[in-house]
C-alpha cells in the first residue's frame, strides 16, 4: 500500500485507541472522495462557520470551539482500505456523524463508509447530478441519508440538527440561523414591492 496512505491508517487507528474527552475529539467527519469535490463539498465548510463549529486540523490540540468537525480525502475505489479505517474508528475516535461527499457515476464513498461506519448516521453528498443514483440506492436494512446533488451546505444543517438532540446549545444556534433567514426573505420581499420590479431588478443586474 501507498506510504502515504499507510501513515493515515495509522494515524487512525492511533487517535481511535487515545482516551480523548468527547469535547476534545471532532464531532463531525467530512469525507470526500477526492480534492475535487472541495468546490462543492466546502459549503458544509461554510455552513460550520455560521453554527459556530471549528475545523479541527490535529487531533491532539482541538481549537477552543466546544464543537469541531474534521476534513479528509478518502476514495472507495483508490483508497478502500483508508475508507474503511477511517470509517470502522470514526465512533472510537469521537465522531458522532459523518458527511460523505463523492462525484462521478461511481459515487461508492457515502454508501460504503455507511456500511463500515454503522451504526453511526452518514449523510450523503452526491457532488454531481449523476452522482445521485449512486449515493441514495442502499438496500433494505443498510440506511444512509442524502442530500440533493451539491447540498452540501444542507448535510451540515441536517448533521447540527442530529447534534442538537443532545446539545441544546446547537438547537439555538439553528434557530438563530433560520431566524437571520427569514429576516433576509422578509428584507427583499419588502423591498422588491416597495421600489418596484423594474428599479429591484436594475439593482441586482448593477450588483452582480
Ligand atoms: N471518486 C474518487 N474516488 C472514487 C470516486 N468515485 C470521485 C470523486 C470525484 C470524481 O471521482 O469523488 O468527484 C473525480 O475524481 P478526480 O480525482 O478524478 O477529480
Amino acid at each position: 500500500m501507498a506510504e502515504s496512505v499507510t501513515r493515515l491508517i495509522e494515524r487512525l487507528e492511533g487517535e481511535a485507541a487515545a482516551d480523548r474527552e468527547p469535547a476534545a475529539t471532532p464531532d463531525v467527519g467530512i469525507v470526500m472522495g477526492s480534492d475535487s469535490d472541495l468546490d462543492v463539498m466546502a459549503g458544509a465548510h461554510d455552513a460550520f462557520a455560521q453554527l459556530g463549529f471549528a475545523e479541527q486540523t490535529d487531533f491532539n490540540n482541538p481549537p477552543d470551539a466546544r464543537f469541531t468537525y474534521e476534513t479528509y480525502v478518502v476514495s472507495a475505489h483508490r483508497t478502500p482500505q483508508l475508507m474503511a479505517t477511517y470509517a470502522d474508528t470514526a465512533a472510537e475516535r469521537g465522531i458522532e456523524i459523518i458527511i460523505a461527499g463523492a462525484g462521478g457515476k461511481s459515487a461508492d464513498l457515502p454508501n460504503m463508509t455507511a456500511s463500515f461506519a454503522y451504526p453511526l448516521p452518514v449523510i450523503g453528498v452526491p457532488v454531481q447530478e449523476k452522482s445521485v443514483d449512486s449515493v441514495i440506492g442502499m438496500p433494505t436494512g443498510a440506511p444512509l441519508v442524502a442530500v440533493d446533488a451539491g447540498k452540501s451546505f444542507n448535510a451540515a444543517l441536517s448533521a447540527v440538527q442530529f447534534l442538537a438532540r443532545s446539545y441544546p446549545e446547537l438547537a439555538d444556534e439553528l434557530d438563530a440561523y433560520h431566524h437571520e433567514l427569514r429576516q433576509a426573505v422578509g428584507d427583499v420581499s419588502r423591498e422588491l414591492h416597495d421600489r418596484g420590479t423594474a428599479a429591484f431588478r436594475a439593482d441586482r443586474a448593477g450588483g452582480q
